[in-house]
């Protein structure tokens, strides 16, 4: 079986990504189990960020790597916490779910985009960037169990139950990580 570094150190994305490459035949090593250290997330976009953390992985390892950087940007916050979801979610998910049902009511918007960027790191130091999103509703209530980080509060359009409840079968098929993902595997599978 083929194998890819994915330079991540969250275990809700690493299982994701396991999900989507094994049908590729490919399985999923992470940066955690190669014991590599997490670079500072400086870039201004979530493109920026993912190229970042593909090539940090690239260069320690010296393997192609792939990244993804991704996040909720919620309408009545303007697009936050977008870039800034996991520092924002950090430690606390129950207090930051709140705040953005908090915000949502009072504006009376309740649309939020999850956005994810996938980066694929060669050796040569060529890199190719994919976006993928997808669209939907903060959820009045957090429900639901599986997933990681705000799926509990995301509802996509075309469902009325969140991430959370609908789970990774329904997840992985229409998800912003999927959709980037599946730009992506045409030139995986050459
Ligand atoms: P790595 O940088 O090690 O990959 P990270 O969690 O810090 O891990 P990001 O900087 O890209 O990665 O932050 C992404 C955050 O956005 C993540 O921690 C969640 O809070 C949120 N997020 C992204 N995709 C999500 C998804 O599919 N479901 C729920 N929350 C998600």
């Amino acid at each position: 079986m083929k194998r890819i570094l994915v330079a991540t150190h969250n275990p809700g994305k690493l299982k994701e990504f396991a999900t989507l490459l094994e049908p590729l035949g490919i399985e999923a090593v992470s940066a955690g189990q190669l014991g590599l250290a997490e670079p500072e997330e400086t870039g201004t976009s979530f493109a920026a960020n993912a190229r970042l953390k593909a090539l940090h992985a690239m260069r320690a390892s010296g393997q192609a790597a792939l990244a993804d950087d991704s996040g909720l940007c919620v309408a009545a916050l303007n697009g936050a916490p977008g870039i800034l979801s996991s520092r924002y979610g950090a430690g606390d998910y129950p207090a930051a779910f709140q705040r953005i049902i908090a915000a949502a009511t009072a504006a009376n918007e309740w649309r939020a985009r999850f956005v994810c960027a996938i980066c694929l790191a060669t050796p040569d130091g060529g890199t190719a960037t994919y976006i993928g999103q997808s669209d939907g509703v903060i959820a009045p209530v957090p429900s639901g169990g599986a997933g990681f980080g705000y799926d509990p509060i995301f509802i996509p359009f075309g469902h009325d139950r969140t991430y959370a409840e609908l789970g990774a079968e329904v997840k992985d098929r229409i998800s912003h990580r999927a959709r980037a993902f599946a730009q992506l595997q045409a030139r995986l599978k050459v």
